[in-house]
Formats: C-alpha cells, structure tokens, sequence
C-alpha cells in the first residue's frame, strides 16, 4: 500500500513539475523556402499550381512575423535537396527544455532533421533525445498542450514512436494517443488557444476526434471554426497567429482573442497551404 502510495505521489510531482505553459516561447528556429518547393509532398494536386514568388512571400511575412515576437529566432538555410523543410514543425518535438529529433514519416523527408538536430544541441537543453526507427513520426502529429501530449497516429506516425515517447517522457508526461482521421497531421486538425482550450475544425473528422479526447477522460475546452485550415493557429506568448482568408472563422479566433487579450495577426499562406503546410508547421518554439 506504501509502495502504491509512493508511486503516485512520485508521478504526480514529475507531471507537476513538466506540465508548464504551452505558449510562452523565448526561442524559435525556422528555415527557408527551398528553390525546390514546387515540388513539395502534395496530398491532392492543387488546382492551381503553387506561385513561387508568393510562396517566398508568404512565407517571408511568417518568418518576420515570429522574428518580431521572439528575439531569439534563428533561421537554418534552405536546402535545395529537400522540398519541404521549410515545414521544420516535422523534424523535432520540443517539450519544455527537452528537444527529440522525429525519424519522419515520408521517406523524402528524412534527413531534413540533420541541421536541426546540429542547432538544437548548441541550445543549451536539457537532453536532445531522438525517435529512431521502425518508430515514425512528423512533428506535426503531436501538440505538447502543457498538461498533455496528444499524438496523432495518421500516415505519417505509428505506435512504436507512441511507445518510445511513453518511454522517454515516463513519470513526466502522459502520452495520449489519438485517431485524427482523413488529413495529414494531427495539429491539421486541431491546435491550441489557451490552458486546456483547443481550436478543432468542426466537421467530422474535427468532431470524431472531440468524442475520442473526451472518451480518453481529457477535459478541454472546445472552440469550433468552421475552416479546417483555420483551426491551424499559433499561440506565442500574447499573441495569436491566424489564417487569412476564412472571415467565419476569424470572427471566432478575434472574439476569443479579445477575452484572452492576445493581439491577432492574420497571415496569408494560400501557396503553403497547396503543399499541405499551415501555420504550426513553419517554426519550432520553445
Ligand atoms: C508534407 O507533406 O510533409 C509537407 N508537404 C507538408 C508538411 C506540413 N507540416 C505540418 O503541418 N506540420
């Protein structure tokens, strides 16, 4: 009975002590476009082919608008050889002041976490741990919300990274698995607005997720938008990151974002999104 006891007086502490804020931030680490974007992983062929100059743009706005709100943002050279690394999410999870590099689901993706890795470990963090095969995971998949870490098991990421975060973050973090159904990541889905409030897309995959957070016992606080791209948001510090271009769902994000007190920044990503990009998925934050 002692021994009971003490197991979870140990447990709850170490929660305790790793649950923090999701949202403060004092360091960012983005990357450049590279020349090779155009032929960046696509889940549909885009209707209209991407436009590189406004691809740059975009993504330009991005990169200043975090630089702005977070001084120490370092930015890694694009690699031509890797189409996607802009969307430098995927290379690596950071959790309080523990980094752990992804071994990335798409194989066209995997070395993309090589430079990352390099930057993270001059850092000065508390372990920088990886993920390593047959295990897969993209960033994307998981959203640390302080009190949990949600992890989407979709195309890009199995249960053997379940299985080795449950390792790594054992008597720190609980580890909740979850199914985000028909889309690339699980933060395509859903994302974070405020401690134990999440913005979900309403539609049904949004809302069979809710029911699947919901029957896991978790208690968070639902904000619906109606645009699934909408409900990719960046929380930094008092600030909010928005999509531009879904006026019902900026309605919703700008009255939330009013009680909160955060100042709103909406931003263009019509190119990134033709590559599945949104806005979590263009920095790391920590
Ligand atoms: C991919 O398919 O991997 C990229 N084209 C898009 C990655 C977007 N990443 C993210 O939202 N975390």
């Amino acid at each position: 009975m002692k021994k009971i006891t003490l197991f979870f007086l140990c447990t709850f502490s170490a929660v305790s002590l790793m649950a923090g804020s999701f949202h403060q931030y004092d360091h960012a680490i983005v990357r450049g476009l590279s020349p090779a974007f155009e032929e960046s992983l696509k889940r549909e062929q885009p209707e209209n082919a991407i436009d590189i100059t406004l691809a740059q743009e975009q993504h330009r706005a991005y990169t200043s608008c975090v630089t702005s709100l977070i001084n120490d943002t370092q930015e890694l050279p694009a690699d031509p050889n890797h189409p996607d690394c802009n969307f430098i999410e995927d290379t690596a999870l950071l959790i309080g002041d523990q980094a752990i590099i992804c071994n990335m689901g798409a194989d066209s993706r995997q070395g993309e976490e090589i430079e990352v890795e390099r930057l993270l470990k001059t850092m000065n963090l508390k372990t920088v741990t990886r993920i390593s095969s047959p295990a897969r995971i993209d960033g994307g998949d998981v959203l640390y919300t302080g009190d949990h870490l949600l992890v989407g098991l979709s195309s890009r990421t199995n249960e053997m990274a379940i299985e080795q975060l449950r390792d790594i973050l054992r008597g720190q973090l609980p580890v909740v698995a979850l199914h985000p159904g028909d889309t690339l990541h699980l933060k395509s889905l859903v994302t974070q607005i405020a401690p134990m409030e999440l913005v979900v897309a309403d539609d049904l995959d949004g809302r069979n997720l809710v029911k699947e957070i919901e029957s896991q016992g978790l208690d968070y606080r639902i904000l619906w938008v109606p645009d699934r791209v909408a409900a990719n948001i960046v929380r930094i510090n008092d600030h909010l990151l928005i999509q531009k271009g879904f006026p019902e769902s900026e309605r919703i994000l700008r009255k939330r974002a009013e009680e909160e007190g955060l100042t709103v920044h909406p931003l263009a990503m019509s190119e990134l999104i033709k590559a599945d990009g949104a806005l979590t998925c263009g920095s790391l934050l920590f």
